[in-house]
Parts: structure tokens; C-alpha cells; sequence
């Protein structure tokens, strides 16, 4: 065989070896997710508001001890920590148009801006003892 059909063949092995090794010991994820983009008000996880929502949040209402703290965060949204009229209002008017721009041009100034109907949260919520506090804070998305 000739010497450069040998190193030709010895690179291709070397550079085959390499790859398999990289793919095999390289980390894919070194960094924990610690947060995850919550949609608030999007009772059903389907990523839009609309009226399986309205209805979510009516099953809710009427049993609210039933519901587990992530949908109780997704529907605090004045995030004063209750389920209180100006949340369930806001929803309402949202879930009826499914989009927050037009809700909010049709509703004047009291509605929420758009970019504040998302959260950052853990992804298994942490909570504080003897607290209802959820480690989310509202984030300004664009
Ligand atoms: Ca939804
Ligand atoms: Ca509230």
C-alpha cells in the first residue's frame, strides 16, 4: 500500500475515533434548567388563551382547594397573592379575545400590557413553609 493512501486512511480513523469519543464523553447539558417560562392565565398548558381557559378558570371558582398552586399562579394576576375580582376580570376579558393586544386596545388603559402575561418560574415550584409565596416573579417578555 502507499504511504499516502496509509496516512490518508490513518487520519480518516483518527478524525472517526475522535468524533465517536466526543459524542460519547462530551456533556450535552452541563447546566441545570432552574426556570422555566410560564404563560399566565393559559389554564390548559395548550400555549393560548382562549374559552377552555374561561372554562378552567369556572371549574376552578367553583372548587378552588381542588386546584394545584401552578394554576392558582396562572391565575393571580395582579400578583397580589389572591384570586380576587380584578384577576378573574382580567381572564375573562382575555379568554374572550385570545389576544392580549386587541384586549387590551378594546379595554382602554386598566388592562395589563401584554408583556407582563408571563412568569419565570422553578420548575417544580418551591415554596416557603407555612407561605402561599411561589418562587415566580412576573418577567417582561418582548
Ligand atoms: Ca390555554
Ligand atoms: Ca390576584
Amino acid at each position: 500500500m502507499r504511504l499516502a493512501l496509509k496516512i490518508t486512511l490513518a487520519i480518516v480513523l483518527l478524525t472517526a475515533a475522535g468524533l465517536v469519543l466526543a459524542y460519547l464523553y462530551l456533556p450535552v447539558n452541563r447546566v441545570a434548567i432552574t426556570s422555566e417560562l410560564v404563560m399566565i392565565g393559559d389554564l390548559n398548558n395548550d400555549n393560548r388563551w382562549d374559552l377552555r381557559d374561561a372554562e378552567t378558570l369556572s371549574n376552578v371558582l367553583a372548587d378552588p382547594f381542588r386546584s394545584d398552586r401552578r394554576t392558582m399562579l396562572k391565575i393571580d394576576v395582579n400578583r397580589n397573592d389572591l384570586i380576587d375580582e380584578e384577576d378573574v376580570s382580567f381572564l375573562e376579558h382575555l379568554y374572550q379575545f385570545s389576544d392580549p393586544y386587541l384586549a387590551q386596545r378594546i379595554s382602554g388603559s386598566l388592562f395589563y400590557m401584554p408583556n407582563t402575561t408571563a412568569a419565570t418560574c422553578a420548575p417544580s415550584p418551591t415554596h416557603l413553609p407555612n407561605s402561599r409565596t411561589f418562587s415566580c416573579k412576573i418577567t417582561t417578555c418582548r
